[in-house]
């Protein structure tokens, strides 16, 4: 036995635990196999109910996301009370914007079930040897804003005073941020106009990296809306107002993973350049790649604040089939977390996942287990740099 072996068996013994079995040491004794009886394993009867341990919490406790700390940001109580954060996560239970299926207002809790396996001790990417939760940030989550359902014009201004007022408070570490910064579980892709509301107030105009199948600028006084001023604030939009507010840059923000049909031939896309966007097809990935696509996106966006909205639509059914406007043709749960990941250095100051709609899923969670992934992805851009 090599005296690390030993060693390891003389703390197993003094803090009474179960000592690792043979696989898990194996590397520790140089490739050579441990026979049995040279471990000492401890019978479970012989713990005693004071000694057995409640700190190593692996699927424990209440949902939050990744299992970080509940704060409830948006009371009325001071900083101190509350507690300072660098980075929130806000859920936005909202769907009453939608224009197929609606089920996206449960897309905060089915996001928060699928990220339970994600625990921010063990968060190391064996891509980068990184672990973005253990860095400078403090990360929390601040449950969902409480939203009405009977009017979405409300229910938009109660997401607008939720998320401004989270990002008001005191940021815990001030030497590297400036504001706590928001990732947004949605909700239908209309909260991210209350998104960009709120972060106008605190970062102004900021260029918009948008994921979805769908281009979400059509003319609210034509098509998809027009009917009322009511109607004309829906998910698909949103940005097109967003551009009127003057919230969102005119020449740098960009689509990437397009692919559902023009409501018209023209007009969509003369629109669309309009309001600021250039477009990466879900096909460019066939032609140029991922790190085609990242350096297309980061060239776009340059050194500008960034404000990232993924909707989980821009992965194939195949991969998200729990969404409102499914679209066949699009990428995999690797190639948009490879996207997303190659986009570290970016100014993100805020993003947000949407229109997981859980009732579609399928029993191994594929969609929530997705988005959670892709809401880590976004939490380690916004660590990655400080703004
Ligand atoms: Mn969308």
């Amino acid at each position: 036995m090599s005296r690390l072996l030993l060693l390891l068996a003389a703390v197993a013994q003094a803090r009474e635990i179960a000592f690792p079995p043979v696989a898990a040491i194996h590397g520790a004794a140089g490739g050579r196999q441990v026979p049995l009886h040279h471990q000492t394993y401890q019978s479970s009867g012989s713990i005693d109910v004071d000694d057995v341990d409640l700190t190593v919490d692996a699927m424990g406790g209440l949902t939050s996301f990744a299992h970080l700390p509940y704060v409830s940001c948006f009371s009325p109580q001071t900083d101190a009370e509350v507690g300072s954060y660098d980075i929130a996560v806000l859920g936005a239970p909202f769907d009453t914007a939608t224009s197929f299926r609606p089920g996206a207002r449960f897309g905060p809790h089915g996001i928060r079930d699928g990220s339970r396996r994600i625990r921010p001790a063990h968060s190391w990417s064996v891509y980068t040897g990184l672990n973005r939760f253990e860095e400078w940030a403090k990360l929390v989550d601040c449950g969902d804003a409480p939203l009405t359902f009977t009017d979405n014009t409300v229910a938009l201004k109660q997401l607008v005073k939720a998320t401004k007022l989270i990002s008001a408070r005191k940021p815990n570490n001030e030497s590297m941020t400036a504001a706590p910064r928001i990732l947004m579980l949605g909700g239908d892709h209309t909260i991210t106009l209350a998104a960009l509301r709120s972060t106008y107030a605190h970062w102004g105009v900021v260029s918009v990296i948008h994921f979805d199948s769908h281009i979400d600028t059509w003319n609210p006084h034509l098509e998809n809306g027009g009917v009322t001023e009511y109607a004309a604030v829906n998910h698909g939009t949103f940005l097109h107002i967003a551009h009127e507010e003057g919230l969102i840059s005119n020449d740098s923000s960009i689509h990437a993973g397009i692919r559902a049909p023009l409501g018209t031939r023209r007009d969509d896309l003369d629109n669309d350049v309009q309001c600021g966007f250039e477009i990466v097809t879900a096909r460019d990935i066939d032609r140029i790649g991922t790190q085609g696509i990242i350096d297309q996106l980061k060239k776009r966006v340059g050194g500008n604040n960034v404000y990232i909205t993924v909707d989980i639509d821009v992965l194939d059914p195949a991969f998200a089939p729990a969404t409102g406007t499914s679209e066949p043709g699009g990428w995999t749960s690797r190639e948009l977390l490879t996207i997303l990941d190659g986009l570290v250095g970016l100014k993100v100051i805020g993003g947000d996942v949407v229109e997981v709609a859980p009732a579609y899923d399928n029993t191994g969670e594929t969609t929530c287990l997705a988005a959670a992934e892709v809401a880590r992805s976004l939490i380690s851009l916004m660590v990655a740099t400080p703004v």
